[in-house]
């Protein structure tokens, strides 16, 4: 039974430490549960956070105009801890979003930390006037490759994809 309990508090030690806390004085408390509160309390502390642009930050264009709407460039590749500036220059409203189906559920926690204001699941505000903008970290954000598009001008092709490295 000694054996077992130390294995207990060893797996709770484990599971705290991947978070950066957790509770490391068990020595007396050994108990499932403890364990169990470290799995549970773990992942939701780590995606609650906006995570900063460390790197550059890349700028994308919302544009309609008599050859349509779009974004420019509207497939970009950025890397880890990039971010991008999305600035409406003509033909608004205009938004950032991303369809909820299409992220993984292991990428949509982070992604929707770095994304504030958001008016529904993964979308940005309405952009009106010329010279708004809206930033979106993806720091932390997994490599992958991620659609979006602008809600109200989705039907004219308003889309695009981001790269994730
Ligand atoms: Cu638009």
């Amino acid at each position: 039974m000694r054996f077992l309990g130390f294995a207990v508090v060893s797996s709770a030690i484990a599971l705290g430490a991947c978070g950066g806390g957790g509770e490391t004085t068990a020595d007396t408390a050994a108990s499932a549960d403890t364990a169990a509160t470290a799995a549970a309390t773990t992942p939701a502390a780590t995606a609650g956070a906006m995570a900063p642009i460390t790197g550059t930050t890349h700028e994308v264009k919302m544009v309609g105009d008599d050859k349509g709407y779009r974004f420019e460039p509207a497939d970009i590749t950025v890397k880890a801890g990039d971010g991008i500036k999305f600035t409406m220059v003509s033909g608004g409203p205009h938004n950032v979003a991303f369809d909820p189906a299409t992220i993984p559920a292991d990428v949509k926690p982070q992604l929707s930390a770095n994304m504030p204001n958001q008016q529904g699941e993964l979308s940005s505000p309405m952009f009106m006037n010329a010279g708004e903008s809206y930033t979106i970290s993806f720091a932390n954000v997994k490599p992958g490759q991620y659609p979006y598009n602008c809600t109200p001008h989705l039907a004219m092709g308003m889309k695009g994809t981001i790269t994730v490295q």
